[in-house]
Formats: structure tokens, C-alpha cells, sequence
């Protein structure tokens, strides 16, 4: 039987302007058609969203004037044969969310938090999907004492639920992230994530999406984090990148710091068949701000090329050798193996 193949996805927030807390833009806009076209020509089957990716000025517009826009994109993305992936709320751009969304210490911040997420639903359902990602950016804090790390576990729970309950589709995929923008994030792991769905009152419409750079900024091997979660039936999306050390979060490229590392992560996933499951693969990557614009998408091409030699490099993996060195507890042979194959031609 053939091997299934793996779907790709972007973001339109991947092909960047090059600005970073120290600078400005340094290119122009690309149109979010643009956005398309590239993906198209990339090889990307798969579009992610922000909520107002999807529907621009959505806090202006009416519920039913909402879902006439989205049902608007989703022609548009079948028209030139893509499909939407997911839609992730954008709680932490707007005025509102400035201390978090469901964890702000403003009551009234929390209600729109929530009502915004139930927007997020209506999005998703109206592009033909079910899947929310909630990437809970600023569900945390700067100063420790701020906020009550309990109080907020429940209310990270209560807003699972309510988009929960916004429909019986709607499926949740949490990408936990342990920091930056905030200092110390609610929910930094796949662990963290995992238990909150478990306490929710529909686990089995909770699940994770795992960015490899956010699993490395919590000390942890992300291809670990993804085991974990594969074990569980909870992998439903993957945000690869890279990330050399404890730094800011740097999108690099898939591979890029740690080539090791993402061979790794290729070889779980393809251990649990992700490709069959129908999930894509999504690269969470950043232009570099040095980069022209003309050629501002060649990040998600090398990251797509070199997953593509990854899975070459897992197939070719000979696991009958590597067994031999299990068996034997020699870890030492174990180790050349996988060096001497990273580097063979
Ligand atoms: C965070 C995410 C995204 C985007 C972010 C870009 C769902 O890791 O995956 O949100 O990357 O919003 O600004
Ligand atoms: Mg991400």
C-alpha cells in the first residue's frame, strides 16, 4: 500500500514584513490574494487563519454579516483549490486583550474574550471546518503575583467549554507556548494543554497543535511532546520550525538550527502515520528581515523541501540495524547510526 501523503499549510502571517520589536517593516505588504497565489505555487494545500485573516474588521460587523464574508472566502479558497485548516481567535492584538483574554483580570475583557472566540466558530463553520486553534498568547503574566494561577486554569477551562458549546462540531486544538509575550504562560506544555481537555466537558473534541520552537523554549524535545500527544490521539495540527537555544521566539526555518532534532519529530510523526490522519503540516516559519522582498517566501519552501528529505531520511533509516544496537544496549553504535545516516548521502 502506498504511503499517504502529507498535506502542507501556511498562515498568511508566514510571509512577514520583516519587522521585529527593534524596526520597522522592511517590506511591503503582501496582499492576502498574494498570500494565496503563493501557496498555490509552493505546493500549500492548506490556508490557516486568524479569525480576522478570514474577516477583516470582524469586531465591526454583525454575526450574519460574519459568516456572509467567510462563506465568501471559502469560495474564493476552493476556487483555487485550497482549503482552510483552522481558524485561531486573534485575542492578543486588540485593546482588549492587552492582560490576556479569558484570564484578564477585567471581567469585561473576559466576556469579549469568549464572545470573540464564539465569533471564531461561526468563522470556521462558515469556511466548511470545525477546527479552533487557541494559542493562549497572553494567558499569563509579567508579574507573578498579578494573577491567581488557579483562578486562571479555571477560566482557561471555562472558555474551552464555551467554544465548546458554540457547537457540537467545534474541535480545539490548544498550541501551549511557555512564554513571550508574557513571562510566564498558563498553559506553557502538551501536558498542561492535555489536562485542561480532559477536565472539559467534551475531551474528545480537545486536542493540541504542536510547534516544534514553543516545545524547545520549554526545555522539552518537541518530537517528545508530539509522542505524547500521538499516544493520546490528541496530535491534530504540527507548527514546525526551529529555534536555536532559550531566545526569543524565532521561527526559523524547519531543521535549520537543529537538523537532528527535526529528523526526529518527521520520524514520529511518520511512526504514527500522521500523514493517514489526514492533519497537515503547517510551518510556523519567519522570514528572515534580511530577506528581499521577491524572494520572502523562500523560508517555506526549505522547510517543506527539507521535511520532504526528512521522510526520505526516515524511510531509508535501517531499523533492523538499530534494533541490534537496542537489544545489545549499546547506545554508543545506536548513536553512529543515526550520525553516519543523517550525513550519508
Ligand atoms: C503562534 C501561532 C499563530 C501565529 C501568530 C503570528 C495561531 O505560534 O501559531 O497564531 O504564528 O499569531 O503572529
Ligand atoms: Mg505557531
Amino acid at each position: 500500500m502506498a504511503a499517504a501523503s502529507y498535506r502542507f499549510s501556511i498562515g498568511p502571517w508566514n510571509i512577514g514584513r520583516g519587522a521585529d520589536p527593534f524596526g520597522p517593516p522592511v517590506r511591503p505588504q503582501v496582499a492576502f490574494d498574494d498570500v494565496l497565489k503563493a501557496a498555490v505555487s509552493l505546493g500549500f494545500e492548506g490556508i490557516q487563519f486568524h479569525d480576522d485573516d478570514a474577516v477583516p474588521d470582524l469586531e465591526n460587523l454583525s454575526p450574519s454579516q460574519i459568516v456572509h464574508v467567510a462563506e465568501a472566502m471559502r469560495r474564493k479558497l476552493a476556487d483555487m483549490g485550497l482549503t482552510p485548516e483552522f481558524v485561531a481567535p486573534r485575542l492578543w492584538e486588540h485593546p482588549h486583550g492587552i492582560d490576556g483574554g479569558y484570564t484578564s483580570n477585567d471581567p469585561a475583557a473576559r466576556k469579549w474574550a469568549i464572545e470573540r472566540s464564539k465569533r471564531a466558530v461561526d468563522v470556521a463553520l462558515a469556511l466548511g471546518i470545525d477546527l479552533i486553534v487557541m494559542w493562549p498568547a497572553r494567558e499569563g503574566t509579567s508579574v507573578r503575583e498579578s494573577k491567581n494561577p488557579i483562578e486562571a486554569s479555571q477560566q482557561m477551562l471555562d472558555a474551552i467549554n464555551a467554544i465548546l458549546a458554540e457547537s457540537p462540531k467545534a474541535r480545539i486544538a490548544i498550541e501551549p507556548k511557555p512564554n513571550e509575550p508574557v513571562d510566564h504562560a498558563f498553559v506553557p506544555t502538551i501536558g498542561h494543554a492535555l489536562s485542561l481537555g480532559a477536565r472539559s466537558q467534551d475531551p474528545r473534541r480537545v486536542g493540541v497543535l504542536i510547534e516544534s520552537a514553543h516545545a524547545i523554549l520549554a526545555g522539552l524535545d518537541p518530537s517528545d511532546e508530539m509522542g505524547f500527544a500521538l499516544a493520546a490521539g490528541k496530535l491534530w495540527s504540527v507548527h514546525l520550525n526551529d529555534q536555536n537555544g532559550l531566545k526569543f521566539d524565532q521561527d526559523k526555518v524547519f531543521g535549520a538550527a537543529n537538523l537532528r532534532g527535526a529528523f526526529d519529530q518527521v520520524r514520529v510523526l511518520e511512526s504514527a502515520n500522521y500523514a493517514a490522519s489526514g492533519a497537515f503540516v503547517g510551518f510556523d516559519v519567519k522570514a528572515q528581515r534580511t530577506q528581499k522582498a521577491e524572494s520572502a517566501t523562500a523560508h517555506l519552501a526549505t522547510s517543506k523541501a527539507v521535511f520532504l528529505r526528512l521522510v526520505e531520511k526516515v524511510r531509508s533509516f535501517p531499523n533492523a540495524t538499530a534494533q541490534q544496537c537496542i537489544t545489545a544496549r549499546d547506545y554508543e553504535a545506536l548513536e553512529r547510526l543515526v550520525l553516519e545516516h543523517l550525513l550519508s548521502a
